[in-house]
């Protein structure tokens, strides 16, 4: 199936915006939702890249062709609607590609091909700021992009630079394998060295008391904008995606006048390569060592959207710090909807963009990190006088008042007391 793209992008900033085709074969266990929603994903990708996607194929499949992914007869099919077409001068693919599929693919269409990891490192490469991003990037595209675009000589010149190409630099690619691992080599031992760097600096702040809250999240949530709300950090944030890939921390100030330092982190991604994973390890430990952690969920997007979003953030923040850790799922852009009967009891809506609901924030951030106190107020009847001592021992009781039938009790409690002592709560 080959249609054209009817989602015309709204960026129209200046000069030339790459023409590109959007490819991706579905395979048995993907539905079409699956696949279209991908695609969407992909086509934003490669509009923050700046490209433009003018077709999408997508080809059924009950498994891929070793050779070029889609077949030689589809590639044939795509080659005739690219030469129609004219414009275009990249193919991307939504699915992962072996250095052989993309050279095949490459000789086929006679266009660049890249795939999904290909275009985000793209991304990365153009969005690093500070020297460890910047080494981070470069590890993640030796690894991965190199391979697939090394020792092409002439037919990378034919076919142009532009997407896909970002990052170390053809060049430097075209030289042999032996000086890639040299390079990879001294890379990761400038990147430990940053990490050394980063675990003294952690150290530190642990043994000055001070807790740290992390904001993590999908990209495009509102992460940036949530931190220069409270914090005025001046981030940048853009309806982009990956805008932020270096985290910055600045001190928050809590309701009850505790410093906190708060943290905005690189956003996620479904199927976040491995190798970004792996090499942004550093700057994702951020997370992993943060005392809480505020997972941002945009609300304003369709339910299938969000839920898919959340169960990809709910992954990854699992992945990295393990379930045990305090978060705060914390739904943004509430502004844009009327209604949000999908939030959990103990989810916060906020919007970064107007302050709406910003306080309730802060507060489940200050009760998180004093183990999830909060103030409860239970009914013991006089039955149960001997678990209304124990509440005692347990939590901080502020007020009681006798009644005929028992005791009523005002008291702040943790979350493992909450629990314990849930069934004497009052509805
Ligand atoms: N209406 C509305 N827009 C918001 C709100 N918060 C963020 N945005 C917009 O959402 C877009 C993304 O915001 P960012 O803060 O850059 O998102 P991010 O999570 O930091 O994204 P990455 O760094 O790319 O992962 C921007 O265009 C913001 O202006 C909000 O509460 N309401
Ligand atoms: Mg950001």
């Amino acid at each position: 199936m080959i249609t054209e793209n009817s989602n015309k992008l709204l960026n129209t900033d200046s000069g030339e915006r790459q023409k590109a085709v959007l490819v991706s074969v579905m395979l048995p266990e993907m539905t079409e939702y699956e696949v279209e929603t991908s695609l969407d994903e992909l086509e934003r990708l490669l509009d923050t890249a700046g490209g433009e996607a003018v077709l999408r194929v997508v080809q059924s499949r009950q498994t891929p062709d070793n050779k070029t992914f889609i077949g030689k007869g589809k590639a044939e099919e795509i080659k005739q609607a690219i030469d129609s077409e004219g414009e275009i001068t990249l193919a991307v693919f939504d699915n992962e590609l072996t250095p052989a599929q993309i050279n095949n693919l490459e000789d086929a269409l006679g266009v660049r091909v890249i795939d999904r990891t290909m275009l985000i490192l793209d991304i990365f490469a153009l969005h690093a700021v500070t020297a460890e991003g910047k080494l981070q990037v470069e590890i993640a595209c030796l690894k991965y992009t190199a391979p697939r675009i090394m020792g092409k000589g002439k037919s990378l010149s034919r076919l142009g630079g532009g997407i896909g190409t970002r990052g170390p630099g053809e060049s430097q690619l075209e030289t042999d394998r032996r000086h890639l691992q040299r390079r990879l080599e001294s890379l990761n031992e400038k990147l430990r060295e940053l990490e050394r760097t980063s675990a003294v600096k952690r150290k530190g702040r642990e043994k000055s008391g001070i807790k740290t809250v992390a904001i993590a999240g999908y990209t495009n949530a509102g992460k940036s904008t949530l931190l220069n709300y409270l914090t005025g950090a001046g981030v940048l944030s853009e309806d982009k995606l990956f805008a932020t890939l270096d985290p910055t921390t600045r001190r928050l100030t809590l309701p009850d006048g505790a410093d906190v330092l708060l943290t905005d982190t690189v956003g996620f991604i479904d199927r976040l390569p491995t190798h970004l994973v792996k090499a942004f390890r550093s700057t994702l430990e951020e997370i992993k060592y943060a005392d809480a952690v505020v997972c941002l969920i945009d609300a304003s997007e369709p339910d299938t959207e969000r839920v898919r979003k959340r169960a990809v953030t709910e992954q990854l923040v699992n992945e990295l710090c393990g379930e045990q850790r305090s978060v705060i799922w914390c739904y943004n852009k509430c502004d844009k909807v009327a209604e949000a009967e999908f939030i959990s009891p103990d989810g916060v809506c906020v919007s970064a963009a107007t302050g709406e609901g910003v306080d309730g924030l802060l507060m489940k951030i200050k009760s998180e990190l004093d183990g999830g106190k909060r103030i409860v107020e239970y009914f013991f009847p006089h039955s149960n006088g001997a678990e209304l001592n124990m509440l005692y021992r347990f939590a901080e009781v502020k007020s009681t008042e006798y009644a005929d039938t028992g005791t009523y009790v005002t008291a702040f409690a943790d979350t493992e007391t909450q629990n314990r002592f849930k069934r004497f709560q009052k509805k």
